[in-house]
């Protein structure tokens, strides 16, 4: 028998894919390569926008995620000993909520599974054939033929390489720094996220719950974390968070993961060849300081899910024509965002500090004037989907 789609990949796209479609009454198939355990700990983005929370509200899926889930009305800039509360909520009437992604990953499959629909784990050598025609996933074990591929497999994923390669563009920015990031025992610094522009480079000091924090370091794309002690880490986190006359908020606690995570911007256009449609992370990247990965992983497939359903119920493939474009609008909006956040917080300088001096006057304008306020807080919560 025919499956109607097929998803490749278990992350928040192709998860959330699968829930919406299942509502609107298309069967699909998830095909991951992972483990459960490890698509599950995977340990990633933590902020959702308004637009994102109110999704999973509506697809039914956030009964934890509005008990466990922060919300936050605002955050902070940190630069020149300085700090500034964004009131996000004042100036947009929108919020943005702390919720781990793999809580996200956790519900969704949790929900999968009580509903009781096809979701393979650990499906090796997975590929996908004549997807200008007749599409056909295999894998070692496995075969599935469908009418539709939704490439939800991440950067590093198949699909994106499945496509000739004449019939794509690409946009590859990398960055010459990346994130020390760390989860330690310790409450948060503060319970609104703080961003900070230290002439030691970027520190942002988040959370994953009242108890829990969740903290990053600019530091180089190459850095080796063995020449990062947990003293040495405090001791950056204290400084490049600290306030003018003031003590530093950080509390530490035992480090329980460390890593490092580069920084780069890449957008795949179109996100279509043939029946295949690429989602998330699979067509696009963001730097992680606009906190916009997630949430424009779960954009898209609002999309692709309503243009599935459309072509699946005989309603005509006009929404699946346009996806790539209706996608991009966003997506392009959001790469403004996230590079823009990016250069005007992290250390770029070249030794005569004429960055720093840029930085530190792009930073004053954004915190004494409503407008530009606004401007940053509108992007930060999430920009309206299209219609
Ligand atoms: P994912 O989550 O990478 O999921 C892809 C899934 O596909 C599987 N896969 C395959 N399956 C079958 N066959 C293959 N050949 C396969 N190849 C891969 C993978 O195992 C995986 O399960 O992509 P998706 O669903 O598009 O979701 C995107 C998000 O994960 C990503 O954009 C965010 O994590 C980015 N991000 C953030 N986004 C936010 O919205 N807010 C944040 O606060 C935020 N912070 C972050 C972040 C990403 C970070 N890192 C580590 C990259 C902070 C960090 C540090
Ligand atoms: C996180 O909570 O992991 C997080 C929050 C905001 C960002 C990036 C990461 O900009």
């Amino acid at each position: 028998m025919r499956t109607q789609v097929g998803i490749i990949g278990a992350g928040p796209a192709g998860l959330l894919l699968a829930h919406l479609l299942h509502r609107a009454g298309v069967d699909a198939v998830v095909i991951e390569a992972r483990d459960r355990a490890y698509v599950e700990g995977r340990i990633r983005a933590g902020l959702l926008e308004q637009g994102s929370v109110d999704t999973l509200t509506e697809a039914g899926l956030a009964a934890r995620l509005h008990r466990e889930g922060l919300a936050h009305d605002g955050m902070d800039l940190r630069f020149e000993g300085e700090h500034h509360r964004i009131d996000l909520a004042g100036l947009t009437g929108k919020r943005v909520t702390i919720y781990g992604q793999q809580e996200v990953v956790r519900d969704l499959i949790a929900q999968r599974l009580e509903d009781g629909l096809p979701l393979v784990f650990e499906a090796a050598d997975v590929a996908v054939h004549d997807i200008g025609g007749s599409p056909r996933i295999t894998w070692a074990g496995g075969a599935l033929d469908c009418d539709f591929i939704a490439g939800c497999d991440g950067f590093h994923g198949i699909c994106r390489g499945a496509i000739p390669a004449d019939a794509l563009t690409l946009h590859d920015r990398i960055y010459p720094f990346a994130w020390l990031g760390i989860l330690a025992q310790a409450p948060p610094a503060s319970h609104e996220l703080i961003y900070a522009r230290h002439a030691d480079g970027f520190a942002l000091a988040t959370m994953r719950s009242e108890t829990l924090s969740r903290m990053y370091i600019q530091c180089a794309p190459d850095e080796d974390l063995a020449q990062w002690s947990d003293a040495r880490i405090w001791d950056a986190l204290h400084t490049r968070l600290a306030r003018a006359g003031l003590p530093s908020q950080v509390h530490e606690g035992p480090i329980i993961q460390k890593g490092v995570t580069a920084m780069r911007s890449f957008v795949a256009e179109p996100m279509r060849y043939g029946k295949l449609f690429l989602a998330g992370d699979a067509a696009h990247i963001v730097p992680p300081t606009g906190a916009k990965g997630m949430n424009l992983a779960i954009a898209d497939v609002r999309v692709l899910a309503r243009a599935l359903d459309d072509a699946c119920h005989g309603r005509g493939e006009a929404l699946l024509d346009g996806y790539s474009a209706t996608c991009l609008e966003r997506i392009w909006q959001v790469q403004r965002f996230s590079w823009w956040m990016t250069q005007m917080l992290h250390r770029t300088d070249h030794g005569d500090g004429f960055e720093h001096r840029i930085q530190t006057a792009e930073l004053r304008y954004v915190v004494g004037s409503e407008a530009a306020r606004t401007t940053l807080a509108e992007n930060y919560v999430g920009l309206p989907y299209a219609a």
